[in-house]
């Protein structure tokens, strides 16, 4: 099985100097893996703002969304996760794409390893501000009620808000600045440790979120090593994958071992 892990790709932040640029190296990225992926996961923030409506959406992306659609038509199975910015997926990507939405993490076996998938930006201890408006955002009865307002105002509220968190780092839609990094390091560490806790067979943890590249083995902390993680003949490993901004890093699983790239096009 050959699989690619790629996230953050921020697609429309008002940061992106040149947003055809960033669209068209993606779809270049997909078209240069198209021949040989067998999986394509998306792990989150792979869009700055969406917010679909009953019978709306936003407008953009249309080169990218069809090269999903392309990929997913071949056969290539396509998981989208959910970050922190592209919330609001309902039914019509997974739909009109084929592809899979997922809020959360999924365990996937491939090859007889299990990787353990998800965006990152709701695990560990969390400020508690940030606690509550992740359940503000996934809340039916707000989504209601945000839907009825006219997009005129939402639309360019959420745009702004958007790139104002980024700057103050104080709000869901931020980017994590370095302090801010440790303190998710030590929350996916805490996270991955305690899953291995519960599931020793778990390989591999692939994280996004961060807009850091990292690899190393999951740390355990004394308290929650129990002796079937002690016992097992391989280190489970903790992947970040990086981000799609500056470094354009993707991860790749070949059948056998997983390996962290940069994409770069050619001349
Ligand atoms: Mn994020």
């Amino acid at each position: 099985m050959i699989a690619y892990f790629l996230s953050d790709t921020h697609l429309g932040a008002s940061y992106i100097k040149n947003p055809h640029e960033a669209e068209r190296r993606l779809c270049s990225f997909l078209d240069s893996i198209k021949e040989e992926a067998e999986a394509i996961f998306l792990v989150g923030d792979i869009l700055d703002y969406w917010y679909e409506y009953r019978y709306v959406v936003p407008r953009g992306y249309v080169r990218f969304f069809g090269k999903l659609a392309e990929l997913a038509d071949r056969g290539i199975r396509i998981v989208w996760y959910i970050g922190n910015h592209d919330i609001w997926i309902f039914d019509y990507l997974p739909n009109e794409l084929g592809i899979e939405v997922v809020d959360g993490y999924t365990i996937e076996e491939m090859d007889g390893r299990r990787f353990l998938v998800t965006h990152g930006d709701g695990i560990g201890r969390l400020k508690r501000s940030f606690k509550m408006l992740r359940r503000l955002f996934r809340s039916k009865t707000c989504q209601k009620m945000f839907s009825a307002i006219h997009p005129r105002w939402t639309v360019p509220f959420a745009y702004r808000w958007s790139s104002h968190s980024r700057e103050t780092g104080s709000l869901p839609g931020a980017q994590p600045t370095l302090p801010d990094a440790d303190r998710m390091l030590t929350n996916i560490n805490q996270f991955s440790a305690e899953m291995l806790e519960k599931d020793p067979t778990i390989d591999y943890f692939i994280y996004g979120h961060l807009h850091l590249l990292r690899r190393y083995p999951v740390p355990l902390a004394e308290e929650i090593t129990s002796p079937a993680a002690k016992e097992r003949d391989r280190a489970s490993e903790i992947v970040v994958l990086g981000e799609w901004l500056h470094q354009c890093s993707y991860a790749r699983w070949d059948g056998r071992s997983l390996t962290l790239h940069r994409y770069q096009e050619e001349a």
